[in-house]
């Protein structure tokens, strides 16, 4: 298996298979038709799905949300090379991955509209919550990993971060445990050039992020990251090593954030105009149709489709009430302490006397409720 396996045989270079023009080299793994048509419609529902969050954002109808435009090829290569009972383990930018999971669009909208139910994803998809603390996630991957080892279980786990969380000691911990105890794990870093105004060269001296696999005695490969088909080969080889007891993979995938941080930045601040319309030109979408156009595979029809999912998802999560403010104290503890159940209790009262939640809103002749304990009170 070693002089095929990928990574040694083009150890060094920048990993690669389709042109921007959609021209394929050697390593076209040749993938039928069926596969290469999913491929490109989730990589057309992230597009669109991100697009139609940033306008709702902008009507106010969703929160602060981190756009994924330009790294659809990563998330969406990389999710399909799991196995269903594989874990896929992300950051809060991988939608796309997650949509590939089966996360319904619904849940992920309700998510990032602040309504927590939308982290609540049924068990069976294998797909953790998105993580919002930077490469903290890395840790749960590698622990996820070990118990898969421990109980003798055949599954991988998958874990996106991005270039910035490199930097973070989560990074080294879940690598070097990774490496030590041989865990079924694949850490694919979307290394999108910038972590919110920190360019790259800013997080490390390293001449790739791939080769910080060195350091721990694991392979690592830097691949085409707006390559699709190289991002999916990549990750099949690593994920099918993982489960064959092989250990764990450090995947570099060169990218780039098209949009802002989240709706809550300003990249005009912090880069060039040349440099974010250099990238456009190797939009993943772009160069993955014309690979199909080529194949003579692309339909017309992908747009109108997608587009009508979207619409009825938006209905759906839109007609989701406010959610039960008793749920904060649900899921963080098998037990709950005392101090939070007292918490719980006094909040429990007050929405039964019609106070203290905007789900269950005082009548107009209520007594004006006194603040909850630990809350500021307003002048105005
Ligand atoms: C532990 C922690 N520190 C700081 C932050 C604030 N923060 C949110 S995103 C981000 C940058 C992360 O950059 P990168 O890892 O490259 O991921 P990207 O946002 O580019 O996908 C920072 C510093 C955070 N969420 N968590
Ligand atoms: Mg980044």
């Amino acid at each position: 298996m070693d002089d095929k396996f990928l990574f040694k045989v083009v150890k060094g270079q920048t990993f690669g298979i389709v042109a921007q023009d959609g021209t394929a080299n050697g390593y076209d793994p040749g993938l039928p038709e069926d596969l290469l048509l999913k491929m490109y419609r989730f990589m057309v529902l992230g597009r669109s799905y991100d697009e139609k969050a940033v306008k709702l954002q902008a009507a106010g109808r969703m929160g602060t949300y981190p756009p994924i435009s330009g790294q659809e090829a990563v998330q969406v290569g990389s999710a399909l090379a799991l196995e269903p009972d594989d874990w896929l383990v992300p950051s809060y930018r991988e939608l796309a991955a997650m949509m590939v999971k089966g996360v319904p669009l619904k849940t992920m909208y309700l998510a990032w509209m602040g309504n927590d139910y939308g982290n609540a994803l049924p068990p069976d998809l294998h797909c953790l919550p998105l993580t919002i603390p930077v490469g903290s996630q890395a840790l749960h991957a590698t622990g996820f990993a070990w118990a898969a080892k421990t109980r003798r279980e055949k599954y991988a786990v998958l874990c996106h971060f991005g270039d910035g969380a490199t930097s973070r000691g989560d990074f080294h911990e879940a690598l070097n445990f990774a490496g030590v105890w041989h865990v079924p794990v694949v850490f694919v870093v979307q290394n999108n050039q910038w972590a919110i105004s920190v360019p790259l060269k800013k997080q490390t001296h390293s001449r790739t992020l791939a080769q910080k696999a060195l350091a721990y005695g694991i392979p690592g490969l830097q691949v085409d990251g707006n390559d699709v088909l190289a991002v999916y080969a990549a990750c099949t080889e690593a994920v099918g090593r993982a489960r064959a007891g092989d250990g764990p993979t450090l995947i570099e995938c060169v990218t780039y954030r098209l949009g802002v941080h989240t709706t809550a930045d300003d990249p005009t601040k912090y880069r060039s105009a040349e440099e974010v319309e250099a990238w456009e030109r190797k939009d993943p979408l772009t160069r993955f149709g014309a690979y199909l156009q080529k194949k003579q595979l692309l339909d017309d029809g992908v747009q109108d489709a997608v587009d009508a999912e979207i619409a009825e998802a938006v209905k759906r999560f839109e007609a989701v009430g406010a959610p039960d403010p008793l749920g904060m104290f649900e899921h963080a503890y098998a037990t709950r302490p005392p101090h939070l159940e007292a918490q719980r209790a006094e909040l429990a009262a007050r929405l039964r006397n019609g106070h203290g939640a905007a789900a269950t809103p005082a009548p107009a002749s209520a007594p004006p409720s006194p603040p909850m304990r630990g809350q500021r009170t307003s002048r105005r």
